[in-house]
């Protein structure tokens, strides 16, 4: 019978590969129901070639991917293609984010049958009931899923609000385990030997104009109840001894009960972990929280600064009550507890005229070593603004207004310049000019030379004190022009850079 399915997982980073859970839980949904295999393009060599051999078989009648944007698009499209060339009649069904954001991109190419636009929980195993069938007349009435329907028009159908996250199966490790050894993804980090990426919640309550993740969950967030997440952990600690863990939430301390009550669920069991939240929500916890989390284990925070400026910050929609004064009063805070702060900055937005955008870039610049000046342990992670199109939005009015535009091709997405803009590192825009580019990144040069990443448990001891030395004239006068020196050393002792690599590894 050909209707066995292969879910796939494009290759994603070069090494350290963390457990996949997007694919995981889009196995978790038909587990039991449908047969079908795990293809993880990170630990496969040639992952095309063992699709190719599994489709040879005549036994798949699906090719599913999770695709987000950037790396995963080097192996997820010319798959796809092939697949689709070699094999015409094999279905091929798309998810994640870059699927759902550019969706019209996707259809049009011809290689992509389907869209789950968002969770794929009940859309996934109600599109595969109907395709088996063999009549699509009801795919409309499937929420979340995107289609061609028969005059060839898209069609994009209703959102499901979040399911209750506690009612979801459980991720189905052990079937897992029979292609690739889950202990082989449980990483060393700065944390700990063994670290297991986690994911306990899905969506975000804010709708930040720059974040890819807003027209997916439009407001929404559900978590996993704590229980539900320690009794994962604990099989995980019991089974493969984990000592850390990474939250992979868009937004893990939305719910300040859930977190102090994880955190005195794993109180005793010696595990470290780090999580991605909001400076304005994390405020509100009080010290006493703040310090029960740290000694259960919380040990650094991935937080959004983006901007000190209060203006852009209301150009970015950034929701609540974040301000450049809280940025800087967190920071302190986070000192007193000894959480470290890890602060992303968005550099580069767009502004009315050329010296608008260079002024305020020189501004934040300014702005993040006051917050080094407070908190030295504060870990900043700088993105050069790579716009998203959350349709609707005032910026997005903006961007489009200011000449910038997506590529209409799959073909274009993975040409280097793109994936760049996916890494957030060459954003394409307009109004970003060469000179502000090398300013930012002579900066940051200069910035992780005087203070490098924690997360690089490589550079200790004499390396960070020559570092140090070398960047400190530079830091403190502002010259931040060709810093080769600073450079050659980085890449001599292999610096990581996080917001590159995502997430800490060796
Ligand atoms: C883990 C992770 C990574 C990992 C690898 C992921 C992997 N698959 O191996 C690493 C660290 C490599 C990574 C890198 C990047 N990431 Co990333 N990543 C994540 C993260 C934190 C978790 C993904 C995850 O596991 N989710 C859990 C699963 C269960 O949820 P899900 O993926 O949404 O899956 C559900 C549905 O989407 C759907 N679905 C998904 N796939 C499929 C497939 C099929 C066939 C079906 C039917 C359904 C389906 O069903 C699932 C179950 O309901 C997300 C944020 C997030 N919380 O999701 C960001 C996120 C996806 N990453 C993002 C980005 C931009 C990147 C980068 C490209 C850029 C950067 N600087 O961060 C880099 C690339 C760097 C590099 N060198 O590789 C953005 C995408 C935003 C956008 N614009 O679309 C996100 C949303 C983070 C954010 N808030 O900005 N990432
Ligand atoms: S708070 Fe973070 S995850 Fe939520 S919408 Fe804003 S940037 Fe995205």
């Amino acid at each position: 019978m050909k209707n066995k399915i292969i879910i796939f997982n494009p290759r994603s980073a070069n090494s350290k590969h963390r457990i996949p859970n997007s694919i995981l839980q889009v196995g978790a949904s038909i587990q039991g129901k449908r047969e079908y295999i795990f293809v993880d393009g990170n630990l496969e060599k040639d992952p095309q070639q063992k699709i190719i051999s599994l489709c040879e078989s005549g036994e798949y009648g699906y090719f599913c991917s999770t695709v987000m944007p950037g790396p995963q698009l080097r192996q997820a499209i010319p798959i796809t293609q092939e697949l689709k060339k070699l094999f015409p009649e094999i279905t091929t069904i798309w998810g994640g984010y870059f699927a759902s954001n550019q969706y019209q991109v996707c259809m049009d190419s011809g290689v992509v049958d389907y869209i789950i636009n968002g969770p794929g929980d009940v859309a996934f195993p109600s599109l595969l009931d109907e395709l088996e069938k063999g009549i699509t007349t009801d795919l409309g009435a499937i929420k979340n899923l995107i289609f061609r329907n028969e005059k060839g028009e898209i069609i994009k159908t209703a959102k499901e609000p979040l399911l209750d996250q506690d009612a979801l199966p459980d991720l189905p490790y052990t079937h897992l385990n029979q292609y690739y050894p889950v202990k082989n993804y449980l990483a060393k980090t700065f944390m700990g030997n063994t670290t297991l990426s986690y994911h306990s919640s899905m969506g975000c309550p804010f709708t930040c104009s720059f974040c890819g993740i807003v027209p997916i969950f439009n407001a929404a967030w559900k978590g996993k109840s704590a229980e539900g997440m320690y009794k994962d952990v604990k099989y995980f600690k019991d089974k493969y001894g984990i000592d850390a863990i990474e939250f992979h939430d868009n937004n893990f301390f939305t719910s300040k009960k859930r977190v102090v009550e994880f955190s005195k669920l794993i109180m005793d069991d010696n595990i470290k972990y780090w999580g991605e939240g909001r400076i304005d929500t994390i405020n509100r916890y009080s010290d006493e929280d703040l310090q029960l989390m740290k000694k259960a284990g919380c040990t650094m925070i991935f937080l959004g600064a983006e901007t000190g400026n209060d203006e852009v910050l209301k150009q970015m929609n950034k929701g609540g009550t974040q301000s450049g004064k809280m940025i800087k009063e967190f920071a302190a805070r986070m000192k007193r507890v000894g959480i470290i702060p890890e602060m992303s900055f968005v550099l580069g937005m767009p502004a009315e005229t050329e010296e608008q955008v260079y002024k305020q870039i020189l501004w934040d610049i300014n702005f993040i070593k006051e917050i080094k000046e407070i908190n030295p342990d504060t870990e900043i992670i700088i993105y050069l603004y790579s716009p998203t199109p959350t349709e609707g939005s005032d910026l997005y009015q903006q961007i489009i207004e200011a000449g910038f535009s997506f590529p209409s091709t799959l073909e274009e997405w993975i040409s280097p310049s793109w994936e760049n803009f996916d890494l957030r590192k060459n954003p394409l825009t307009p109004w970003l000019k060469p000179y502000m580019i090398d300013t930012i990144q002579n900066f940051e040069t200069v910035l992780n030379g005087k203070y490098p990443t924690v997360s690089d448990f490589r550079i200790t001891g004499y390396k960070k004190s020559i570092l140090h030395i070398a960047s400190n004239w530079r830091y403190k006068t502002g010259f931040y022009k060709l810093p080769y020196e600073i450079k050659a050393l980085h890449k001599i002792w292999k610096y990581r850079q996080p917001e590159i690599e995502g997430f800490y590894s060796e």
